[in-house]
């Protein structure tokens, strides 16, 4: 039993398509903790974080929008992230990408004091690697990794708390990345599963060796889950499709391998643009990932010791 916190994050400006700020009324909508309580989890819905006054800040970077809102977004969900972590563990209901640079970071402000390492999996088409500097859509949703990462171009954010070392990296689900991004990549020790990687490799061996290096490392695990890791075709519901994605029995097995492992201690459930959905198949999709996540079964089967 876990008793899970959750956090809206109702934001939309790390990118230009409005929406998502409906993402956690949706999820509440779509059932999200009466999912969590069916599985014997205690729930405690802390409502929407409230972001402080935007500061007037400003960069070099012509095309970056809706920075001093980002950086108050990222104080404002860093704080709440590193608060509700010693009491359960923290699900945040997006809002679009970027809520990741408060979310990560507050996870590394809580693993540090417990004197654990952090990881992160990150599934997602994108890499999200550029720096507010090298980003050229100007969208912030963009940015996170390199944020989580350490990288420098990130003024006026303030620097990352303990950033995250490129070997506690897993990016999964990975079909688009920008050249600035793929620079980025080379240039650091991280590990890129990208569709190319799944196809040939399956699911299984990839994330069991990455969960085998979390394990062995005492680490904590954030998860970082964008709809568009998923399939347009199951999951139309967020602003950037990119085809070739998640199958809905590979996108369950992630969630249900996770669970296995007993290691995920937060999650980020981003990019869900309720306007763009179907009858809301897409946010009841992601709220039965969470179930699998959170560890729905038919059947129950041996715990694997990772
Ligand atoms: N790499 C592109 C950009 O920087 O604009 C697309 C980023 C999409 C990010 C989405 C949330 O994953
Ligand atoms: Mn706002
Ligand atoms: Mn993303
Ligand atoms: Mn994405």
């Amino acid at each position: 039993m876990t008793h899970c916190i959750l956090l809206g994050a109702p934001m939309d400006e790390g990118q230009r398509r409005p929406g998502c700020l409906m993402g956690p009324a949706a999820y509440r909508v779509a059932g999200l903790a009466q999912t969590l309580v069916a599985l014997n989890h205690t729930v405690e819905d802390r409502g929407d974080v409230l972001p402080g006054p935007a500061p007037a800040v400003t960069c070099v970077n012509p095309a970056v929008h809706h920075l001093p809102e980002m950086v108050a977004w990222t104080d404002a969900l860093r704080e709440a992230v590193a608060d509700a972590l010693p009491d359960g563990l923290p699900i945040v209901m997006g809002g679009d990408h970027a809520l990741a640079l408060g979310t990560v970071a507050g996870a590394a402000v809580h693993s540090r004091r417990q004197g654990r390492p952090l990881f992160v999996i990150w599934l997602d088409a994108h890499s999200d690697i550029h720096t507010v500097e090298t980003t050229t859509s100007g969208n912030l949703h963009g940015t996170p990794m390199a944020y989580a990462l350490g990288l420098g171009g990130f003024d006026p954010f303030p620097p990352f708390p303990h950033p995250v070392p490129g070997q506690n990296i897993c990016m999964f689900g990975i079909r688009s990345v920008d050249p600035a991004e793929h620079a980025a990549l080379q240039a650091i020790d991280i590990t890129v599963n990208d569709m190319r990687v799944l196809d040939e490799q399956g699911i299984v061996a990839p994330l069991r060796a990455f969960l085998d290096r979390v394990q062995a490392a005492n680490g904590m695990l954030h998860v970082s889950l964008d709809v568009d890791f998923l399939d347009p075709s199951i999951a139309p519901a967020v602003g950037t499709t990119v085809p070739g994605g998640a199958t809905f029995r590979e996108a369950h097995l992630v969630m249900e391998l996770l669970h296995e492992s007993g290691l995920v201690t937060s999650l980020d459930l981003v990019e869900l643009n309720p306007f763009l959905d179907d009858r809301g198949r897409t946010a009841k999709l992601m709220v039965d990932l969470v179930g699998s996540l959170m560890g729905r079964k038919v059947f129950d089967r041996p715990t694997r010791s990772f």
